[in-house]
C-alpha cells in the first residue's frame, strides 16, 4: 500500500524521507478527505490495461503523455526540479501514474501541515484542483511517469500565495465540508 507520513521541519535535502520522529503515518482515508485519490495498478501493463482504461473513462482523463525525470534525460533539469518543489496549485487536477522509479508528492493537510506521499512503480494519484502541493525526486533521482489530463493540458503552476483563484476557493469549501 502507498506510504504517506507527516514531514519533519528539517531543512536538509528534500530528497530524504523527512519522517517525523516518532512517525506519524497517514492513511488513504485521510488522503481522501483532502480530495486526493489513489489507485494501485500494474505498471508493466500500462500500454494495455483495462483497469487504467476504466479510470480514464470514468474520470474523463482523455489526454496523456510519459515523462522521464532524471539529470540526463530532462532538458532544463535543475530549473524544473526547483519549480516542482515550489509550493503551488493548479486550476485543474494533477494526475500522475508512476511507471518506473519513485518520488515524493507533498500535500498540505487541513491544518497546513505537509504530508509526504511516497510514490513508486504502479502508484497512480490525483491531486485535486486548488490543493497546495510540491514534488521532489527521492534519493534514487529517477522517475518515469504518465501524466494525464481532462482535455487539453494546462501545466501552469500558481505559486503560493494563490488564494484568490476560484479553484482554490472551491477547494477550501470542499475541505470545510469534509472536516
Ligand atoms: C509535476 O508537475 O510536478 C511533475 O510533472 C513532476 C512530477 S511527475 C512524477
Ligand atoms: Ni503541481
Amino acid at each position: 500500500m502507498v506510504q504517506a507520513w507527516y514531514m519533519d521541519e528539517s531543512p536538509e535535502d528534500p530528497r530524504r524521507p523527512h519522517r517525523t520522529e516518532p512517525a506519524r503515518p497517514v492513511g488513504l482515508e485521510q488522503l481522501r478527505r483532502l480530495g486526493v485519490l489513489y489507485w494501485k495498478l500494474d505498471a508493466d501493463k500500462h500500454e494495455n490495461d483495462p483497469e487504467l482504461e476504466a479510470i480514464r473513462r470514468d474520470r474523463g482523463y482523455s489526454w496523456m503523455d510519459i515523462v522521464t525525470i532524471c539529470k540526463d534525460q530532462l532538458p532544463g533539469y535543475e530549473d524544473k526540479i526547483k519549480m516542482f518543489y515550489e509550493e503551488h496549485l493548479h486550476l485543474d487536477e494533477e494526475i500522475r501514474y508512476i511507471l518506473d522509479g519513485s518520488g515524493y508528492f507533498d500535500v498540505r493537510d487541513q491544518e497546513d501541515k505537509w504530508i509526504r506521499i511516497s510514490m513508486e512503480k504502479g502508484d497512480m494519484i490525483t491531486l485535486p484542483a486548488g490543493i497546495y502541493h510540491r514534488f521532489t525526486l527521492d534519493e534514487k533521482n529517477y522517475v518515469k511517469a504518465m501524466r494525464l489530463f481532462v482535455g487539453e493540458p494546462v501545466w501552469t503552476a500558481h505559486n503560493r500565495p494563490a488564494d484568490h483563484f476560484e479553484a482554490r476557493e472551491r477547494y477550501v469549501k470542499f475541505l470545510a465540508q469534509t472536516a
